[in-house]
């Protein structure tokens, strides 16, 4: 769950320090005992820009958790201060094109590794370990925490002439690699996580994109502008580019 807030400064105005500092202090208290490197987890942000002043991005197993990590956070705050901005809920999902044995094999077999080669068993069990700790991580991320994190959903275009879901799947899983290919070009300056939401939210999708630096996130997203996945079939909403604060330096940010 992405959750973006603004503040009601003129009711803010009306709160004692005290009751700024003891705000804080709550939130800094439920962020600690949800700090797990999978889930349940709560990271906090300030919104660059005046779409939001706060966000925080929250990592849960379970609904109700979820739910109640949600709340929780909210209620930390006095009365009529927090005001919501935007919210978005997804799950974490193994993508449709995740490698099968097949595409092991035929990984392989472009290196001339093939059954009966006296290294085939060794690669091949090496794969399949690669591939199951990737499924594993995809479902129970354990994400980078770098200074900035991009926010925004997305869908596939479902039009008439350009419709994803009218694909064959071997058509979307070949798009697919072509997109896998740019992305994985900004390994260590861009950490992603997508997330799905058909059903749940607005849009098909989460997409998370954790940076060190802004550059890296208006880079991928404008180099992917080019990649057929996207020039045919990607729809976006809106952006939100946060930074990466400690409720500390978010108070002091936000001047709260
Ligand atoms: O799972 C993986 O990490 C490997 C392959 C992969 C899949 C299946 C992958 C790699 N993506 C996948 C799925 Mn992606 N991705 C986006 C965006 O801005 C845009 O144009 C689109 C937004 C970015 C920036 C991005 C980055 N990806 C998806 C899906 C689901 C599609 C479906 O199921 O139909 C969406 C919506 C989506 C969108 N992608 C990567 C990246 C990056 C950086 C990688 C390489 C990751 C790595 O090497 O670890």
């Amino acid at each position: 769950m992405h959750l973006f807030y603004r503040i009601d400064r003129a009711r803010w105005a009306t709160i004692t320090p005290g009751e700024s500092a003891n705000t804080r202090k709550r939130v800094e208290a439920v962020l600690a005992a949800n700090s797990q490197p999978s889930h349940p987890t709560i990271r906090s942000y300030a919104n660059i820009g005046n779409k939001a002043d706060l966000a925080f991005f929250l990592l849960s197993a379970d609904l109700g958790q979820l739910g109640q990590m949600h709340r929780d956070l909210e209620a930390c705050f006095p009365g009529g201060t927090l005001i919501p901005a935007f919210s978005y809920l997804s799950v974490t999902e193994l993508p449709d094109y995740v490698s099968t044995d097949d595409d092991l094999k035929a990984m392989l077999a472009r290196e001339q590794v093939v059954p009966g080669h006296p290294q085939f068993e060794e690669r091949f069990a090496a794969a399949q370990k690669r591939n199951l700790e990737y499924q594993h991580y995809r479902l129970y991320p354990e994400l980078d925490d770098w200074e900035v994190m991009s926010f925004y959903p997305m869908s596939k275009k479902r039009n008439l002439q350009d419709n994803w879901y009218s694909l064959d799947f071997d058509v979307r899983k070949k798009l697919m690699a072509g997109h896998a290919k740019t992305g994985r070009k900004y390994a260590g300056r861009i950490s992603q996580l997508i997330t799905g939401s058909t059903g749940l939210d607005d849009w098909e999708w989460g997409v998370t994109l954790m940076a060190h630096q802004v550059d890296a996130v208006k880079e991928i997203i404008y180099e992917m502008r080019f990649d057929e996945v996207t020039a045919r079939f990607g729809d976006f909403g809106p952006f939100y580019i946060n930074l990466r604060l400690s409720p500390e330096d978010l108070w002091a940010h936000l001047k709260l």
